[in-house]
Formats: structure tokens, sequence, C-alpha cells
């Protein structure tokens, strides 16, 4: 929806224009799976789907908020009543956001909401990121906060752990509100300094899809945070910080060391191995060798489904027909456990691929596949 629509209905809900109209766009990761707890690499880059938002301040301590997207009546909530795991629904990352603020000693006094988003939820493609950023912006420039970019993903990322309680990383939030268009974002989560990374599929005669398998996920579900418990674990057994710390040029050594922790062992590999994928794929971009990244992103596939067993047989199924169909690389991205998969074809290929995973679904019995084609886009924004 544009910005003039969503001020439109804001008008009518509230019965007065907003003061503003912000977007922050949703995100696939090209490469770099769950290395963002264990302060890793990675490298999202926005999509063109986005969460719009049209806000006003309020100074009654009153916080009102609505979606085209959700079926309800406007809900209205007391600031000085948010508390972290009182909301169980859409509304807990616009009000966690609030809350973050608040709680970080920001003076927000109120404010009036309405938001709409072309970001497909649970697709892996961080719908909820795009909802926190957008409110975390339109309140900084409302309320003149004078933030950066990386504090509003981190505060974003603390309504995400806090408020709404899913023990994520800082990813999503970041490239929402940090990525710009043409570029994928090369991200250090240990102290996010982060490098632009040009990526321009069409001039080099490629497309990139996203295959949205509609298995819906949630990174409130125990998996995700399983699987963050383990990388932790395997931290503390190998006495460094985080993960990152582990080089890849001595991963035999510490596997050898975590001995017959044989789930540890899975996911340290994955985790140093994918930081090193990252880390190749930023060569390879930086050298202009696009056509390269493929076998890089298929090997991160590899890596997931086989150990840290993320994947999911509709995910295997996307990358699997889209090699058998001679894409270059193809990778589940995001949390997992459904969700969405990326394919980089050439662009003449696209469109037979694209057929062949509706088939191979089909022929499976899998609900149709959402397939669409991502340009690398612009991070949050204001529109008016
Ligand atoms: C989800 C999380 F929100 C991110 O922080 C990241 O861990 C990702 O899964 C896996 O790379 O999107």
């Amino acid at each position: 929806m544009g910005a003039q629509q969503v001020a439109q209905r804001f008008t009518e809900l509230y019965g007065t224009a907003p003061e503003g109209v912000w977007a922050a766009p949703g995100r696939v990761n090209l490469i770099g799976e769950h290395t963002d707890y264990n302060d890793g690499f990675v490298m999202p880059f926005a999509l063109p789907h986005q969460a719009v938002a049209a806000v006003s301040r309020r100074d009654d301590g009153l916080l009102r908020l609505h979606s085209a997207d959700v079926a309800g009546d406007v809900a209205e909530l007391r600031l000085d009543g948010l508390a972290p795991g009182s909301d169980s629904a859409w509304t807990a990352y616009p009000a966690g956001v609030v809350w973050a603020l608040r709680e970080a000693g920001h003076e927000v006094t109120g404010a009036d909401v309405h938001l709409s988003s072309t970001v497909p939820t649970g697709a892996g493609l961080s719908s909820s990121a795009a909802l926190e950023v957008v409110i975390a912006l339109a309140l900084d420039d409302l309320y003149g906060l004078g933030l950066q970019r990386w504090q509003l993903a981190r505060l974003c990322q603390r309504a995400e752990n806090v408020y709404v309680g899913a023990p994520t990383g800082i990813m999503d939030q970041t490239a929402s509100a940090c990525c710009t268009s043409g570029h994928a974002l090369f991200l250090d989560t240990r102290d996010l300094s982060q490098r632009q990374i040009p990526f321009d599929l069409a001039a080099e005669g490629l497309r990139l899809l996203v295959v949205d398998t509609q298995v819906k996920h949630a990174h409130s579900g125990g998996e995700y945070g399983k699987r963050r418990a383990g990388c932790e674990k395997g931290a503390a057994l190998l006495g460094v910080d985080a993960l990152r710390d582990v080089p890849h040029d001595g991963l035999e050594a510490a596997l050898a060391r975590l001995g017959d922790e044989e789930e540890v062992v899975r996911l340290v590999r994955h985790i140093v191995t994918e930081n090193h994928r990252v880390e190749r794929v930023v060569d390879l971009l930086s050298a202009g060798r696009t056509h390269e990244i493929g076998p890089v992103l298929t090997e991160g596939h590899a890596s997931l489904r086989d150990d840290f067993r993320i994947s999911c047989p509709e995910l295997d199924l996307v990358v699997d027909t889209a090699l058998a169909g001679g894409a270059l690389g193809a990778r589940m991205t995001g949390g997992g456990f459904g969700g969405s998969a990326i394919v980089l074809t050439r662009a003449t290929d696209a469109d037979t691929l694209t057929k062949s995973i509706e088939e191979a679904f089909a022929a499976a019995a899998f609900t149709p596949p959402r397939v669409f084609e991502a340009t690398p886009s612009a991070g949050a924004h204001r529109l008016t």
C-alpha cells in the first residue's frame, strides 16, 4: 500500500492527518545463517516488500495501534501498562518498541499508528523486524531522539527478545534499518560494523528468486532457542566468548576437543564454516565474480540441513529442483523450519526454474509455493 493510502486510512481512523509516514523493508539473507547470535558475519539485503506506518504523537500516555492486515478495531494500550510477555498478538511488536525506547530512557509520551505491510508473514523474510523498525524510525523522527540506525536496530532487537520473547539475533533489525538499494549488507554482528557490497544482479544477467514454501515458522517456538543454547554450550566448552572466535583453520582441532558431544560438534561446524562462507561471498562479490557465489550458497544449505538440522522437505525440494534445473546455487534463508529458499539463476533460466519448482511441489502434494524475484532495495526511510 502506498504512503497516501496509509495516511488516508489513518485520517479515517483517528480523525486527523498523520504527522508523517515511514517505511521499513523485510529482508532476505544471502549467506550467514544463525551466525548473528554467535557474534559472526551475515549478509542480508532489503526486499522491495515493506511495512508502512502512518504515525502521530500523543501526550497522554496512550498508544493506539491499527493494522490494515489484521482484522479488528484500534487497539488502545497504556504506556505505563506495557510489560514484557503481556501481549501475544501482532501489537506486541510495535508496543515492544515503545517499551524498549522508554526503558532506555527516551521520552515517548504516546502515539497513534496505522500500519500496512507487504512483507509476507511467517516466511522467513523478517516481517516482524520491518514492523519494529518502522515504528522505531517514526518515533525517533517525531520525538527528535537522534538515534543512529544501529541503535534503533538494537532497541528493536530488545523489543523482540524481551517484550515478545523470541531469542533472535540482530541481523533482521539491522538489515531493515541499514540496507541500501543495490547492495548487500556485510555486517559483523559483534560490533555492528558494516560494509555495503554492490550486488547488481541484473547487470550480471542474473536473477535471485525467493521461493516462499508457505510452511510457516516461528522463532518464539523452542527449536530456534535450542540451537542458540547449543551454540552457547559449544563456546563455553571451547573456552571462547562466542563461536565467532573459533577460526576456520582451527576448526578440526576445536571439533576434536569437543569429543563425543555429537550435537555440539555439528552446530559448531556449521557456525564456523558459515562465517567462512560469508567471507568467501564478500571476496567473490568484491572481485566482480558474482556468478561464482552459487556453490557457496549451496554448501550453506547442506550445512543447515545436515549439521544445523533446520531445513524441511519443502525447502530441500526447492534446492534440489533448482540445482537439477541448472540454478547456479540455492539455499534456505532465514531462521528455518519452513519459510523461504533463495535460488540464484541466470536470468534466462528463471521462468523455467520457477515452473519446475511449482511442478515439483504439485507432484509432492505440497501447498503451492509463492515465487518472486528479489532485488536489493532501500532500507528504512521516511516517505512523507
Ligand atoms: C531469524 C533471526 F531473527 C535472526 O536473528 C537470525 O538468527 C536468523 O533467523 C538466522 O540467521 O531471522
